[in-house]
């Protein structure tokens, strides 16, 4: 079978994808892992997890009817809710009638006579395309740490991200969680009300602020809806994608007191805007410095136990591995039956049929449940066969780290195009808003290359390796490119260290894909060329047009002033 289009992922990027495909009249053809639309929300059923950006902002945005029709129950949504929305696009859309559950995309390969790819699946499926647009999230491929001992453990062993879809109940069981990033700290707390003893591996402390979640009240969400596209806007011209008011002053030329008060508010006003305290705080380390400690008196307020206080306290700069955002995570530790084991220093030697073995010693368990987190943005490539022209593996292409063009597709590997790929701000930025803008650049480009005849397009070595270096040099001025987290692939043994997602602002880089499209496509090559003096038509895109404003748009000019703005 022939399609215009194979999607990998029926995620919120798969969809809508899927979506804009049909519009243009185009066939399309999606394949999914689950049996279920939603991807990360459809896998992530851990205790407590829940988006923490906004709901009225972590959302679609291209259906205006969409955005009225749809009443978010509370600040920050949980799980099922989340899943809920996603399967009311799947049906309002009627997306399903293209997409195949319970199938997964093996290889794809690019077939350089007929410039068209080759899709190869778990079920046996075996399509041809002109484009394959890669929609499979940038934390969806599991990091499961193979201790040794797994299969002597006489209880299961879970992972957050792929949690069992019936439940599972903890109700007095002693429980294991390895690892304390956003799925721990969201899953703790609740974990802890259930079970009859929970002990917990860190390996590093993390920051977390209060979500502060509550029910939305019906005049703050009539009060959104009455100006939604306001809000959309807005949000686009903001470097994370989302809304929020900051204050793009410099911690350092505050007085302490000054400090101490912007923090405290900002506290109280709780989640990720609390690193909007200051403009500079991931740049200069002496006011990173200022927040940390802020942070840190927190946890010694919270945390009656001196000795866990301090293991609680990272060390490392504030923000600079991805900010937690909790509902009484250090609070849990005040509970007699909690427990907190450092392995920074002694790792989990393994497991025996009993419990996990830290430093010589066994902390007995029922469960245990592994919180560690995923191959970020390459993992779930990794796992298929891409193969590009001359017969390059993506695998091979990547192996010192992954090179793109804009995060949107990479040399060699013609009509293939990443949804929020490695080298865009993806992670960084509100996803939703992400994906569409990808999408919707993705939408506008097949569009002109079916309009110019040509069959194929794809990024210059030279405009690649170009963007590669703006990346870096972008990431270098941040104080996030200098501690070990998963933007660095530092969570995964063997990892190729590079900085993968794009920093220097969403709308920045926004902009740049804007310029790249009415320049024809700039940096890209077709086998056709338009001889035309016409712009291409800008037809998904246009909503991403918005003013830009470099003193409040972008960190990175905030900061240094001197990032050349691309
Ligand atoms: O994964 P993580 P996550 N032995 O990689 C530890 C998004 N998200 O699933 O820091 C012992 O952050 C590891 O230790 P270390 C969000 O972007 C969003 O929690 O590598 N420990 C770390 O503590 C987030 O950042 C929400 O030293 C081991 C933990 O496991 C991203 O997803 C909710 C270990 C993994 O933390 C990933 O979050 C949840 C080992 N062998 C997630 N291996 C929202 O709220 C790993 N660890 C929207």
């Amino acid at each position: 079978m022939t399609f215009d289009a194979v999607v990998v992922g029926a995620g919120f990027a798969g969809m809508y994808m899927l979506h804009c495909l049909r519009q243009m009249g185009l066939s399309a053809r999606v394949y999914e892992t689950g049996d279920g639309v939603g991807g990360t929300w459809y896998w992530n059923r851990y205790p407590g997890a829940r988006c923490d950006v906004e709901s009225m902002q972590y959302s679609y945005s291209f259906s205006q009817e969409l955005d009225q029709e749809w009443t978010w129950s509370e600040k920050y949504a949980p799980q099922p809710e989340i899943l809920s929305y996603a399967n009311h696009v799947a049906d309002r859309f009627d997306l399903r009638k293209d997409i195949r559950f319970n199938t997964k995309v093996t290889s794809a390969v690019f077939d350089e006579s007929a410039g068209e790819w080759q899709v190869e699946t778990s079920q046996g499926d075996q399509v041809r395309a002109q484009f394959c647009i890669m929609a499979v999230g940038c934390l969806s491929a599991a990091n499961r740490p193979p201790f040794d001992g797994i299969d002597d453990f006489n209880g299961p062993v879970y992972h957050t991200g792929e949690w069992p879809h019936e439940g599972v109940d903890l109700t007095g069981k002693r429980v294991a969680v390895i690892g304390t990033g956003s799925s721990a700290i969201q899953s703790i707390p609740i974990i802890a009300k259930q079970a009859s003893s929970l002990t917990v591996f860190q390996r590093t402390a993390n920051y977390t602020v209060p979500a502060w979640n509550a029910k939305l009240d019906d005049e703050y969400v009539a009060s959104i809806k009455a100006d939604y596209p306001g809000l959309r806007a807005k949000a686009r011209a903001r470097p994370t994608g989302f809304y929020f008011p900051f204050n793009t002053n410099s911690a350092l030329a505050a007085t302490p007191e000054e400090r101490e008060a912007q923090y405290e508010e900002s506290w109280q006003r709780g989640g990720l805007p609390f690193l909007g305290a200051y403009g500079d705080l991931l740049f200069d380390k002496e006011a990173n410095d200022t927040i940390a400690e802020f942070a840190r008196r927190k946890i010694r307020e919270t945390v009656n136990d001196p000795v866990t206080a301090e293991l609680l306290s990272p060390d490392n700069v504030f923000g600079c591995k991805r900010l937690c955002v909790d509902t009484g995570y250090y609070a849990v530790y005040n509970e007699p039956h909690v427990t907190l084991v450092d392995v920074s220093k002694t790792p989990v030697e393994r497991l025996t049929e009993n419990g996990v073995v830290v430093d010589g010693k066994t902390y007995e368990a029922d469960v245990v449940v592994c919180a560690t987190g995923f191959a970020a943005m390459t993992g779930s490539f990794d796992r298929m066969h891409i193969v590009g022209r001359d017969g390059l593996t993506l695998k091979e292409k990547w192996a010192a780290g992954p090179g793109t063009y804009l995060g949107l597709s990479t040399a060699g590997f013609p009509n293939l195009f990443m949804v929020t790929g490695p080298g865009s701000p993806s992670v960084l930025a509100n996803m939703v808003q992400s994906i569409e803008q990808h999408v919707d650049w993705m939408a506008d480009c097949i569009a002109h290359i079916r309009k110019v005849g040509a069959q194929t397009i794809e990024p210059t070595p030279e405009s690649e390796k170009e963007w590669v270096e703006h990346v870096n040099e972008v990431a270098a001025i941040s104080l996030r490119s200098t501690c070990s987290s998963w933007y660095v692939g530092a969570n995964i043994p063997g990892k190729p260290r590079v900085f993968m997602p794009y920093i220097g602002g969403f709308p920045i880089y926004v902009n740049r894909c804007n310029d790249v499209l009415t320049n024809h496509f700039e940096g890209f090559v077709t086998d056709v060329k338009d001889e035309s003096n016409e712009i291409p038509e800008v037809r998904f895109t246009d909503r991403w047009r918005v003013p830009l404003d470099l003193e409040v748009i972008s960190p990175a000019a905030i900061a240094a002033k001197k990032v050349p703005v691309v």
